[in-house]
């Protein structure tokens, strides 16, 4: 079990105790729990034999401690299944649909005894649910529209969570040795931000009869398996704990490159190649590239995409938007690569809601080879961030410069490795208020290097006054990136409503540039639109918003949907040296 499905177990046997109406003060330490899971950066099947450690976190008594070793040990939390029992186990899709919180949800529950998604929305949509007390007809019609947009998100899961399963998976099964090839594919490969399920391909010259056999039955005692799903000789599915599906594919070596093809989709990209296919005159499957009878390509996926006139595509790019023309012509990008990125330019510390000091992330940065990072804490209006006021901000600018003068001598990283000089700007991850007024003075604006300008409340307003808003952010002169712009959190809270072309224009205009936030929860602005951005030639920024040193390894997800948005790494800033970065952020002169 790993810290993300203790917490998960944790969170929702809370949310179950709130709707049994059990005391808050449990309930509220079982999310205080939960949450220090989650920041800790060791895992706690690691901790699991030195509980001191674990009773150290923040939060984490004897009780929470006892909790946790019940679920390392047995992979459940006994609790949870008993009010599971008690109500129904569907519930728990109940909780996360948004405009459903457990006090309505106990409501429902003893007025119609209704516990599922289907129930609840029959419900609503014959107007049952007004008549409930504190319920009117706004918040009936918002439960249905949290219920349309679960159905469209419900079963998928966060980029990250699949990409750690897969590399269990893939560790896992490299304990066969007749497995020679082993890769991912389908939308995991493709770098999508959400996936839907886990797909793996295993082939093997001497991979075959009962060394498949016997592959397949290692990879069902794969740790964190819950259910077999289908065993066949082609393909073995299972569920994992997370809840996440893995299907394992066997392949012969001769169709490894086209059962990859295949496998790593899209659909319809899959769709547009074999059709240019049949207008060669051939046939494309999973198992090869054929004229006729005879196999022309198959063994890799280089082979069949030239045999068919084209240049070899990335992953990130089969989507059907333009990529097989492109590579036609030989118009492909040269896509970004993560070796490309600089520094980091969002990131919190200590004095607001991050959980190291300035100098423990500029460690964290110089071991992660980058040139230069800006320390961007929040301001005022998110007190519940600790966010800095003007006092605070001017403080906090010296603590930078004094960090940033004695680190652009050259250190050592403390993890190892050689010493290297690192650039500390100053900044700052200043509100844009529902106004679109700043929360901070143009006078200390000025003086700070990075200004991201961030929505942190009133995602609410409609749609035109939302447009009004951040047109009127970018309007001044000290803001230079906008972080992200959609404020959505993946799988749970909707991005906010707005005009984004007219958005993107006023950006072109003023030079401002968006942020790829690339936080696995955020991945904001989505790939689409920082594809409108190369096209509009709105500079885009890719950084992690880290909290913590370990977040700055997020920067690989920002940068895979920088490639899903055809992006080379001049249209990004933060590839640049940092004089010619910092120029391009310098404020623009009022005209
Ligand atoms: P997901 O799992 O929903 O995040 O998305 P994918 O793309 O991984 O979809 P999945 O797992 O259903 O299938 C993996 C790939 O296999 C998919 O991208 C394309 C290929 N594929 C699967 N079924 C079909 C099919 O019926 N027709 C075609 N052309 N390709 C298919
Ligand atoms: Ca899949
Ligand atoms: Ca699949
Ligand atoms: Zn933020």
């Amino acid at each position: 079990m790993i810290n993300r499905e203790i917490s998960r177990l944790l969170r929702e046997a809370a949310d179950l105790m709130e709707i049994a109406g059990e005391d808050p003060f449990r309930i509220r330490s079982y999310r205080r729990g939960a949450d220090a899971v989650d920041q800790c950066p060791q895992s706690m099947r690691e901790l699991a034999g030195e509980p001191r450690q674990i009773l150290a976190l923040p939060g984490i008594g004897k009780g929470l401690l006892a909790l946790i070793q019940e679920m390392l040990s047995t992979g459940k939390l006994e609790q949870r299944e008993q009010l599971l029992q008690r109500y129904r186990p569907e519930m728990l899709d109940l909780l996360q649909i948004s405009g459903l919180g457990p006090k309505t949800i106990a409501l429902i529950f003893e007025h119609f005894h209704a516990a599922s998604v289907d129930e609840v929305e029959e419900l609503a949509r014959a107007g049952r649910l007004q008549g409930l007390p504190r319920m009117g007809a706004q918040s009936e019609a918002k439960i249905l529209r949290g219920i349309a947009a679960w159905r469209k998100l419900s079963g998928r899961f966060l980029l990250s969570q699949a990409e750690s399963a897969a590399h269990g998976v893939l560790d896992w099964m490299r304990e066969i040795s007749a497995i020679a090839g082993l890769t991912v594919a389908g939308s995991l490969r493709r770098g999508r931000e959400t996936i839907g399920d886990v797909d793996v391909l295993a082939a093997g010259p001497r991979l075959d009869g009962a060394a498949r056999q016997q592959a397949g039955e290692h990879f069902l005692r794969l740790p964190g398996v819950e259910q077999v799903l289908g065993q066949g000789p082609e393909k073995t599915s299972v569920r994992l704990h997370s809840g996440l599906q893995v299907d394992l594919r066997w392949l012969d070596s001769a169709s490894l490159g086209a059962g990859l093809q295949y496998f790593t989709g899209s659909q319809a990209h899959n769709v547009a190649l074999r059709g240019r296919a049949v207008k060669a005159g051939l046939k494309l499957n999973e198992y090869g590239l054929f004229r006729g009878k005879k196999r022309i390509a198959g063994e890799t996926e280089e082979a069949i995409y030239h045999a068919l006139g084209l240049a070899w595509i990335p992953p990130e790019l089969r989507e059907s938007c333009g990529e097989l023309e492109a590579a036609a012509a030989g118009g492909l990008p040269q896509l970004l690569r993560l070796e490309d990125m600089r520094g980091d330019l969002h990131m919190h510390t200590v004095a607001s809601d991050g959980r190291a000091t300035i100098e423990e992330m500029a460690d964290a940065a110089i071991a992660r080879g980058y040139q230069y990072i800006a320390i961007t804490e929040h301001s005022q209006a998110l007190a519940m961030a600790r966010g800095l006021n003007e006092v605070r901000a001017r403080e906090h600018i010296q603590l930078i410069r004094a960090a940033d003068a004695a680190f652009r001598q050259g250190r050592k990283p403390s993890a190892g490795g050689p010493e290297r000089p690192l650039r500390i700007f100053t900044g700052i991850e200043v509100d844009i208020l529902a106004d679109g007024r700043l929360d901070m003075e143009n006078g200390v604006l000025a003086e700070m290097d990075v200004v991201i300008g961030s929505l942190h409340s009133r995602f609410d307003l409609p749609p035109a006054a939302m447009t009004e808003r951040l047109l009127r952010a970018i309007e001044n002169p000290h803001l230079r990136i906008l972080g992200h712009l959609t404020a959505r959190i993946l799988l749970r809270r909707a991005a906010v409503e707005f005009d984004f072309e007219a958005v993107l224009a006023a950006c072109a205009r003023a030079g401002v540039a968006l942020e790829i936030n690339a936080s696995p929860e955020r991945l904001d602005i989505n790939d689409q639109h920082a594809r409108r951005c190369g096209q509009a030639g709105v500079p885009v920024v890719i950084s992690t918003d880290a909290h913590q040193p370990r977040h700055l390894d997020h920067m690989r997800y920002g940068v895979t949907m920088a490639r899903r948005a055809w992006l080379e790494p001049r249209q990004v800033l933060n590839t640049r040296g940092p004089e010619e970065l910092l120029a391009a952020l310098r404020p623009r002169i009022e005209t």
